[in-house]
């Protein structure tokens, strides 16, 4: 759609919007009805257009399913609750913003849990009307915020760990503040609705436009080798180009993202192309036009279809590129050598070129919680209560405790050892592997996926043992459904939820996360796909070549073939 609010020149002209726009447009600015709906106690949810609304201001509207059969049974209402969702730019959060976020979690949240997202952020499930309010009140009392992190507008912006190299990832981090800065939402809805902020009218948004974004756009600062951050799953990448150790500018990837739908071949997931080199001074201009193009010729009629990626598949990379080029004045420059090698996280104690030690912990699912045998919220706020550092939340759900003192090393490993945050146990299986939320918050799910992701893994990790491989590993990813949260499009072996107990398979995706797995089985339960797995790691045991991972041997002899273009390939 044009800024004059016309479809774009490649839909047909008489085409509806999708009713998402009417609600926008009809919103004023995000507030629509919330705060009158927030008074409503008959029920614990939010109506009409305010469900959606809801989520600009990071906020998703959930019932538990588990309960759900047995509430309808009942007649009474699901018990309807919110998922929270901070904006945490780079995944830092500070030890007394970390004991704000536990006293909450575990007071007035349902079940109690801090779960570390895919997005370096933190959630809160289950957090009931009458607590709504206060929990902003909090947030924001610790500096901390949700707003944009869901809805059609630049999300919380990643950038790369890196606990090493400590001044390029400051400069990187400091990008991915200023980027998120930058392309918020000016609208104070937020403030005005759950910080009883004053009222102030909205009369333009420069960036997002009126009517935001035609869908949830994603932005990446990252600092090549680690690919962490899964670039290709991103709108918007600036992958850090440094001259000794300094920060110098960015080759800008656009376009990637991960989402379909099953049985839809017009979705796919879609690797970001490289747009080129850009010099820092250049970056937020660069931002903010790839945005404002993405805003001007998104799909606006047909939201499956409305993602940057299929933007520049409908137009055409080259003719996006030159649009951005022209509305900020800037000429991409040669993309500039870089090389991702790995996506894992390094569990354990690592030095930095500053002296400073940072100890990145393994946390299955990102679900901290005080298990029966492991109280890892309980080890979390133990270390926040003497660390002097800050952590830092990685894209693959685990928790770094970054910044500490040599004389304080011990003290903290200790702790984290006594509340089972250290596990030697862990394989390298267990610790490359991911699963999104799925069961029994999220409503769009399909299958389980973090509730199953444990067994599951000790099953791989058995046929991993019986093949004489134990301490290698797959990267192996599931998700309850095919938008693909927990990023199973860009792993060596990726589970997409079709039904209960029931999966679409997917192989042929890269260590580095640079390339598209392909589906190998389809709508299959663990009685046919773990002894075809059986099968397939006998033979990349017996066939491989030196050091090659099982993606890479899958793609080699021909057992998927290669997604090289998704438009055309990845249905083929
Ligand atoms: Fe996601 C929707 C959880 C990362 C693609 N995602 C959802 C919702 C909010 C369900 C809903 O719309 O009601 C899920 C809430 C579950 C719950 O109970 O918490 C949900 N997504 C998550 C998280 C928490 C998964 C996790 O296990 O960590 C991740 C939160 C990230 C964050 O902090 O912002 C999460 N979601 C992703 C990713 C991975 C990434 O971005 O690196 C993707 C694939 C990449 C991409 O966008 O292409 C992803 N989520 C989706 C989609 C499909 C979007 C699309 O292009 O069609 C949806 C559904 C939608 O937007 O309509 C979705
Ligand atoms: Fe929910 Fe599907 Fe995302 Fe999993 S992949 S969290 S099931 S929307």
């Amino acid at each position: 759609m044009s800024k004059d609010n016309k479809p774009n020149s490649k839909l047909d002209p008489n085409a509806k919007f999708a009713d998402n726009e009417r609600l926008k447009t009809q919103s004023n600015f995000l507030r629509g009805t919330i705060n009158t709906d927030l008074k409503d106690q008959l029920t614990g949810g939010f109506t009409a257009d305010n469900f959606q609304l809801i989520r600009f201001h990071g906020m998703y509207q959930q019932d538990d399913r588990d309960i759900r059969p047995e509430r309808t049974k009942q007649k009474l209402e699901p018990l309807q609750n919110v998922m929270l969702r901070a904006r945490m730019p780079g995944g830092i959060i500070k030890p007394e913003q970390w004991l704000a976020i536990d006293k909450f979690a575990q007071e007035k949240s349902m079940y109690g849990s801090i779960r570390l997202t895919t997005r370096q952020t933190f959630q809160f499930h289950g957090v009931l009307k009458p607590n709504i309010k206060e929990m902003h009140q909090m947030l924001n009392s610790v500096g901390i915020d949700s707003i944009a992190t869901a809805g059609d507008v630049n999300r919380n912006v990643l950038c790369t760990t890196n606990p090493v190299e400590s001044q390029l990832h400051q400069e990187a981090y400091e990008w991915a503040t200023k980027i998120s800065e930058h392309l918020l939402p000016h609208t104070k809805a937020y403030a005005e609705i759950w910080l009883n902020g004053e009222k102030t009218e909205t009369t333009q948004e420069p960036i997002l436009g009126s009517t935001y974004l035609p869908r949830k756009f994603k932005t990446t600062v990252t600092i090549p080798p680690n690919n962490e951050v899964d670039v290709h799953a991103n709108d918007l990448n600036f992958v850090a180009i440094a001259d000794n150790g300094k920060l110098v500018g960015f080759n800008v990837l656009v376009g990637g993202g991960l989402a379909m739908t099953h049985g839809d071949v017009n979705t796919y997931p879609r690797k970001a192309d490289d747009f080129g080199f850009i010099s820092l001074e250049h970056t937020l201009k660069i931002a903010e036009h790839v945005v404002s193009v993405q805003r001007d010729w998104g799909n606006r009629v047909n939201r499956k279809n409305a993602k940057t990626k299929y933007t520049l598949d409908t137009f055409g990379a080259d003719a996006f590129k030159a649009e951005v080029e022209k509305r900020a004045g800037v000429q991409f420059e040669e993309s500039r050598p870089y090389e991702f090698t790995h996506r894992g996280d390094r569990i354990g104690w690592v030095e930095g070129i500053d002296g400073k030690h940072h100890l990145t912990l393994f946390i299955e699912n990102g679900r901290i919680l005080d298990y029966p045998d492991k109280p890892l919220k309980t080890g979390c706020r133990k270390i926040a209560q003497i660390h002097q550092g800050d952590f830092r939340m990685t894209a693959n759900q685990n928790l770094i405790v970054a910044g500490v003192p040599a004389e304080q090393k011990s003290v903290v490993e200790q702790i984290a050892r006594d509340h089972g945050l250290i596990n030697d146990a862990h394989t390298a299986q267990r610790k490359n592997s991911m699963a999104c939320v799925s069961l029994p918050t999220c409503p769009l799910a399909m299958a389980e996926a973090e509730r199953y992701l444990p067994d599951l893994v000790t099953k791989v990790e058995g046929l991993l043992e019986k093949h004489d491989v134990s301490d290698d590993n797959i990267i192996l990813r599931v998700v309850g459904c095919p938008n693909g949260c927990g990023r199973a499009m860009l792993a060596e072996v990726g589970l997409v939820g079709k039904g209960l107990g029931k999966y679409n398979v997917y192989l042929g995706g890269n260590r580095e996360g640079t390339r598209v797995p392909k589906l190998y089985l389809e709508n299959v339960g663990e009685d046919v796909y773990l002894p075809a797995l059986d099968e397939l790691i006998g033979q990349w045991v017996s066939d491989r070549q030196t050091d090659e991972c099982f993606g890479d041997f899958v793609i080699r002899k021909g057992i998927v073939a290669e997604v090289k273009v998704s438009k055309t390939d990845f249905h083929a």
